[in-house]
């Protein structure tokens, strides 16, 4: 702030305001701090997560790309007998790398079907229509671009077919079980009788294969969980020193959380925009991501809880990650 003596205060920076803003803050401020982990994919948070993907100790994109690449067949043939005629609507499609090993199988059957990708990034939307058409040229898509439930009821309008929702990459980890539970209830009201519902699910396993997934030794995953800290120092004009935090990932085996923390390493306050302040205490911590893991008994728990029935299951050779196939 520039102040000139007996005139006028003028401000550097514009206040922030908006959801981003009012969401760090609450988090920020509750009695156990914690921020949410959709806000880590800015540009730079997109980058890392295209290095974490390519770790080696970051097995699940590995994993699934197995089940897909080796058994679309099969999943193929088990869309066709469970809905008979439907369409394809991919919530969070990215850059359908796994899905389109499925896709190809579907118009190789003869499959009359229309993909609907779905994603809140226009971006990948955009890169999808223009890309997809070149690799299958028989592929009649549309894609959405905003929130899952609102581009869901979208994709019914243009078509009354039954749907084959993918919801793949382990996401659902992204939501402790409560929330889980509640997205998959959600879901529920959008869909029909015999439509049907394929979610990754990364499986509880050696807690030390799970541990090192999201501690790799490049320090990839440390500088993915610092960037939203650099992303709200950039945004909302804060002013927190990485150097005074410690990234620290932890897995119950119990539970199958898997929680990452920030721990403050000082008592320190940190300033966010002109007017707030954040108290921290010396190794207080600071909750970033759940990354939930399951056992197939848990999968089938959710799918019975939340108005579904399983009917399929399709692992990896190693049996670490399972697409799970459920119908309303
Ligand atoms: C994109 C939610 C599947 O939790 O494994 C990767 C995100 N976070 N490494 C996961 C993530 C740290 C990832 N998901």
């Amino acid at each position: 702030t520039t102040v000139i003596p007996g005139h006028t205060v003028l401000c550097k920076r514009k206040p922030v305001t908006g959801t981003f803003y009012q969401e760090v803050i609450k988090g920020l401020s509750a009695p156990q701090k914690y921020l949410d982990s959709k806000y880590f994919y800015d540009a730079e948070g997109d980058r890392l997560f295209q290095q974490i993907m390519q770790c080696q100790e970051y097995y699940l994109t590995g994993c699934e790309m197995e089940i897909f690449a080796t058994r679309a067949g099969e999943i193929a043939a088990a869309l066709a007998q469970q809905a008979g005629t439907f369409d394809v609507v991919e919530l969070g499609a990215g850059d359908a790398t796994k899905s389109i090993h499925l896709l190809r199988q579907l118009l190789a059957d003869g499959t009359d079907f229309t993909y609907f990708p779905i994603d809140i990034s226009a971006n990948v939307i955009q890169q999808l229509e223009q890309q997809l058409p070149v690799m299958l040229p028989e592929l009649r898509m549309k894609g959405l671009n905003g929130e899952y439930f609102h581009m869901l009821e979208q994709a019914n309008t243009f078509s009354h077919k039954r749907k084959v929702v993918l919801f793949m990459g382990g996401n659902i980890g992204n939501f402790d079980t409560a929330a889980a539970h509640d997205f998959c209830r959600e879901l529920r009201d959008y869909l029909r009788p015999g439509d049907l519902l394929l979610t990754g699910f990364d499986l509880k396993k050696n807690p030390q294969v799970i541990l090192r997934a999201y501690n790799d030794s490049a320090g990839i995953t440390r500088a993915f969980n610092f960037n939203l800290l650099t992303r709200i120092n950039r945004e909302l004009g804060a002013d927190f020193d990485i150097t005074r935090f410690e990234h620290y990932p932890t897995y119950d085996p119990g539970t199958g959380a898997c929680k990452s923390y920030l721990v403050s390493l000082e008592k320190q306050q940190v300033k966010i925009g002109s007017d707030v302040y954040i108290d921290f205490e010396a190794y207080e911590p600071l909750y970033m991501e759940i990354s939930q893991k399951y056992s197939l008994e848990d999968t089938g728990q959710l799918a019975l809880k939340s108005g579904f029935q399983p009917v399929g299951l399709f692992f990896d050779s190693k049996k670490w990650f399972v697409d799970a196939l459920w119908k309303c």
